[in-house]
């Protein structure tokens, strides 16, 4: 079975239905096709609809699909529409979390007789399985990322500030075969480590900060996720035990990873060992999430994910501590959950590192 033929079994298509794809990522996942547009199948049938500027690059990306281009009065809707006419489509399953208003109020004024209905998210369920190409470039972006980091390491220097840094990771991820970076990389130095999602700034590094790279390349259309804080200088040695809580957490939280755990339980896990640390409400976030495609998939490590971990998963371990004022860690590793048990796809080192 391919993917486009799972993907409809777990919609539950019936004869009669078919199914527009709008999100980029989904359309990639089914077709391998890259550019604009939507992809529109069914039972029997698949095609991939857009322009002029994108023919050609659909062709050669997505053998397996029809091509249909637009033209001056035929918009997409109306060639899908044409196309499932012509295969007895009268219910249309769409992306109910992606389509716009406005795309949707063009899509049933080109299908007036057409009934529709969400496709429920079938796509994303079906990319919660990777299959082993897709861990294999999941682990050669991890590995990419990894790499880079090395190299970063004996650069990073008191005197330079977080967007040099930033942009020497980024530039050595693309220089050691990156397609892209899967997301904007995080540097945050010093007291800026308080902010989980910092903004690379102009401050300047100095001795005795920590500083925290969340970061990740991009690979055949899959990302790597991983994060590593370090010191420069000797830290204080409230930010030394702020590290080993946080190592602690993601050692023994990456330790239990296997088939059959529940998300939330995993979670609990982490929260569990940072509040202990006396540390309670500085852990703002979910303690990991899938990821793939897109940088952050379902399932998630989250008090509100009540999930089973299953082979061909994949997820993230990433606890943190956040204090205002004096600064953060966080610790990150990307991990494939296989049949007994997990594997990390991240192997730079996690023990504090003092540059
Ligand atoms: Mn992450």
């Amino acid at each position: 079975m391919n993917r486009m033929e799972r993907m409809l079994q777990i919609a539950g298509l019936h004869d009669g239905e078919g199914v527009l794809i709008h999100k980029p990522s989904n359309m990639f996942y089914l077709s391998g096709y890259t550019g604009e547009g939507l992809v529109a199948a069914g039972n029997g049938f698949q095609a991939i609809i857009t322009d002029f500027r994108y023919t050609e690059q659909a062709e050669r990306q997505a053998p397996g699909f029809q091509v249909l281009m637009t033209e001056r009065g035929v918009n997409h809707a109306q060639l899908a529409y044409r196309l499932f006419k012509d295969h007895g489509v009268t219910h249309v399953r769409y992306e109910d979390d992606q389509v716009t208003v406005r795309s949707f109020d063009r899509i049933r004024q080109a299908m007036p007789d057409m009934d529709f209905s969400s496709l429920h998210n079938a796509p994303e369920t079906a990319r919660r399985i990777k299959d082993q190409g897709e861990l294999d470039n999941i682990e050669e972006a991890c590995n990419i990322s990894c790499r880079a980091f090395d190299a970063l390491l004996p650069r990073i220097k008191p005197g330079l500030t977080e967007k040099q840094l930033q942009i020497m990771l980024d530039y050595t991820m693309l220089d050691m075969g990156a397609d892209s970076v899967a997301f904007d990389t995080i540097v945050a130095s010093g007291e800026n480590g308080s902010l989980p999602h910092a903004i690379p700034s102009a401050r300047v590094i100095q001795t005795g900060d920590m500083i925290t790279f969340d970061f990740g390349a991009k690979k055949n259309g899959y990302c790597a996720d991983m994060t590593r804080t370090v010191a420069v200088g000797q830290p204080s040695p409230e930010m030394k035990k702020i590290y080993e809580t946080v190592l602690r957490a993601q050692e023994v939280c990456e330790s239990v990873l296997a088939p059959g755990k529940k998300c939330s339980d995993i979670d609990k896990l982490a929260r569990d060992i940072i509040d202990g640390a006396g540390y309670a409400g500085r852990f703002g976030h979910g303690l990991g999430h899938a990821v793939g495609i897109d940088i952050h998939e379902e399932p998630r490590l989250s008090q509100a994910c009540g999930d089973i971990l299953e082979p061909g998963h994949t997820i993230t371990v990433e606890p943190g501590i956040y204090v205002p004022g004096l600064g953060g860690v966080r610790i990150e590793n990307t991990c494939a959950i296989t049949e007994h048990g997990a594997r990390t796809l991240v192997h730079a080192q996690k023990a504090l590192l003092i540059l």
